[in-house]
């Protein structure tokens, strides 16, 4: 079973290239951010922890988006693969993330962090929010709040996966089918 990591800050392109890469390789696309969404919609109690935390910006508790990926691998037993979009976020979860795997016998096999300079992204978001409205993305404070708790939280996590072997970054500026391309030539040879 393979593991993609696509990673970046909010807005770099992490939901859309996955989808992609998923739909590309016949993997299955996980975003914790979509199934929090789902939740928060179908106002299940996960829904109810998750609202208030993301509304504003913050991060679930870890043990929530842990218990979240649990269950994925409980409903997808027949894949090939997966490409996880915004897990793991901490250090705490990519500990986490390796002991849910023990039983898979797997590891991830890439890390992808997508790289896009601060003004674009906030061009993305408040775009997307003309189109799309989300109370995360509706406010240039919040907005700017999760690029902070991104650099604070999650960027330090680069060095996890740098130190594993499989870290690599890519260039998120541009057309998305660009950034695309530039995705595949980064894969291993065994996902190609
Ligand atoms: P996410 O759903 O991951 O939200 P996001 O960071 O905004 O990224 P998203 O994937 O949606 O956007 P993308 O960059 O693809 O998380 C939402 C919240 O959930 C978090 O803030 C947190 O509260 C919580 N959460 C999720 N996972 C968690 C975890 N593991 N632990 C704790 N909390 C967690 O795209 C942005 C926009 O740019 C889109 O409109 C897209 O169309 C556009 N775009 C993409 N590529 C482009 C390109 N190349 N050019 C122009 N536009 C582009």
């Amino acid at each position: 079973m393979f593991i993609v990591i696509i990673a970046g800050p909010p807005g770099s392109g992490k939901g859309t290239q996955a989808q992609m890469l998923a739909e590309n390789m016949g993997f299955v696309h996980i975003s914790t951010g979509d199934i929090l969404r789902r939740e928060i919609e179908a106002g299940t109690e996960l829904g109810k922890i998750a609202k208030a935390r993301i509304d504003d910006g913050n991060f679930v508790p870890d043990s929530v988006a842990c218990e979240m990926i649990v269950n994925v691998f409980k409903t997808h037993t027949d894949t090939t693969g997966f490409v996880f979009d915004g897990f793991p976020r901490t250090f705490s979860q990519c500990g986490a993330f390796e002991e849910i795997l023990i039983p898979y016998n797997t590891l991830p096999d890439i890390f992808i962090e997508l790289k896009v300079p601060e003004s674009e992204l906030e061009k993305r978001l408040l775009n997307r929010n003309s189109v799309l409205p989300r109370p995360d993305d509706s406010d240039i404070s919040i907005i700017r709040h999760r690029f902070r708790l991104y650099e604070e939280k999650t960027a330090p996590i680069n060095e996890w996966y740098k130190s594993k072997g499989i870290y690599t970054s890519i260039n998120g500026d541009g057309d998305v089918n660009q950034v695309f391309e530039r995705i595949i030539s980064v894969l291993p040879e065994k996902i190609k």
